[in-house]
């Protein structure tokens, strides 16, 4: 048996968003996603959607009651800008809105779970997209800005630790490059480019306005760090794995932390006329507003070969660069298809103390997805979800060794606490530590649950069984 201790007010807790558990009930405005249900529901898992989410919206008080029990100090949710915002070109708030989140707030407080609010989890209002053509213009910066701005002026006298956007990586890869999130685009390299950009730019001047309006709290960005490993050593390889690792890790991370974007990758994007258009006054924005700490959302490795074909399509894309490698006999969670690899956790580590002067950081987001986890519930009607409890367990014993060897991670947060609607698969994939029935409404705290509850309240995780 092995007891890893954490150091002192580590953040235990989970990770979820708006769009993902309120429900779209009294918004006065539809974000894309909601846009992209009633558009195509077919496009979703059983034809769920995030009109009902796990009504999160009504059961708030009892889901942090939820989360108590499980043993979090903490907790991450997104404010949705189509929820507190009702007039989006000056940024004044909806008073249904204003209220929810002020109770949420109340109750989270009440309770003791330090709330992280972040501001733009995937979910940007669809009439700036008709609009202006969404990311793609600096006008729906401005408008960012003065969403954040009504945020902090409202909420940030009682929440100190906020974060910009979660995975803005993920707005380009899924909308503009890979046509999996609406709006659906495949390849649209140049359009990609200025959309990072924008967010890149964005969330800088949200962190000046909210060292403005809450100069004591702290501000983050919440970023997708996979690591892009090459397939071998052969030089085609590993040019293809440092492309990746600057365009979808380095590009984010440089700008939040590093008030720049990676020079080599700026000269690609150059040479091949799709560098973003910039004003130098914004550039200066970047470069002067830096985050004060990172998130880290860390599932699954990414492997990566020269390609194996040419590249056929007539526009830019980053695609063009590379393709996946399935590296054979690698671990799978076989219900989401991604690989598990936990010591990617050590190498995101070291990448942030040595090339990033080791910034506050910590794991935002972690966590498995199990189909069918009505099988493993057991007589009592508690889901035994042993798995989820092991692959946690290996991910916090990386962790634990990072930090032994210098790592400024201050907390871990799971995917996530009531089993929550995700973008393509809504409810198949289930990840919390507390089981939702969505015939009744009713939750149910897991056996993981439980677990994480000893975790959290001894700080110290307990392994009885050494395969590490
Ligand atoms: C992250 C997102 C989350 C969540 C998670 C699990 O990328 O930040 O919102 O959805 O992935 O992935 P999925 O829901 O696609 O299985």
């Amino acid at each position: 048996m092995m007891n890893l201790v954490f150091p002192e007010h580590f953040l235990w807790g989970a990770a979820s968003s708006g769009p993902q558990s309120e429900g779209s009930f009294q918004k006065p405005h539809a974000s894309v996603m909601d846009y992209w249900f009633q558009t195509r529901p077919q496009d979703f898992y059983d034809g769920a959607g995030p009109d009902m989410a796990s009504d999160f919206y009504h059961r708030y008080r009892e889901d942090l009651r939820l989360m108590k029990e499980c043993g979090f100090n903490s907790f991450r949710t997104s404010i949705q800008w189509t929820r507190l915002i009702q007039d989006l070109e000056t940024g004044a708030p909806d008073p249904d809105g204003v209220s929810f989140y002020n109770r949420l707030i109340e109750e989270a407080q009440a309770l003791g779970i330090q709330l992280i609010l972040n501001l733009h989890h995937f979910d940007l209002p669809e009439v700036l997209l008709e609009q202006y053509g969404g990311w793609e213009s600096r006008h729906v910066v401005d408008l960012y800005v003065r969403f954040a701005r009504t945020a902090f002026t409202l909420f940030g006298d009682r929440v100190s630790r906020w974060t910009t956007f979660n995975e803005p990586m993920v707005i380009a890869e899924a909308g503009y490059l890979d046509g999996f999130h609406w709006p659906k685009y495949k390849n649209r390299g140049k359009a990609s480019v200025q959309v990072m950009y924008h967010m890149a730019l964005a969330s800088a001047l949200a962190v000046k306005a909210f060292h403005e309006l809450v100069p004591d709290g702290s501000i983050g960005i919440i970023l997708n760090l996979t690591p892009a490993y090459p397939k071998d050593a052969q030089a085609e390889h590993l040019a293809a794995a440092r492309f990746v690792e600057q365009f979808y890790n380095r590009f984010f991370l440089d700008a939040a932390v590093k008030g720049s974007f990676p020079k080599e990758l700026l000269e690609e994007l150059r040479r091949q006329a799709v560098l973003f258009t910039a004003s130098d006054d914004d550039l200066a924005a970047v470069s002067e507003n830096t985050v004060d700490f990172i998130g880290v959302n860390y599932y699954h490795p990414r492997r990566v070969q020269a390609r194996t074909d040419s590249w056929q399509e007539a526009e830019w894309s980053p695609n063009a660069y590379f393709c996946d490698y399935e590296m054979p006999n690698r671990r799978i969670n076989p219900y989401r298809g991604w690989e598990i690899y936990p010591q990617a956790i050590g190498d995101i580590a070291d990448v942030i103390k040595n090339e990033y002067n080791n910034i506050p950081w910590y794991l935002s987001e972690n966590g498995m997805g199990v189909e069918h986890e009505a099988r493993f519930m057991n007589e009592a009607g508690v889901i035994c979800d042993d798995y989820r409890i092991a692959f946690y367990e290996e991910h916090l014993a990386q962790l634990h060794q990072a930090i032994q060897n210098g790592a400024a991670c201050f907390g871990f947060h799971a995917w996530t606490a009531v089993d929550c609607w995700s973008w393509n698969n809504a409810y198949k994939n289930r990840y919390g530590f507390i089981a939702l029935d969505r015939s009744t409404g009713s939750r149910t705290i897991k056996q993981s649950g439980r677990w994480f509850r000893k975790l959290a309240d001894t700080n110290t995780l307990t392994l009885e069984d050494i395969t590490l």
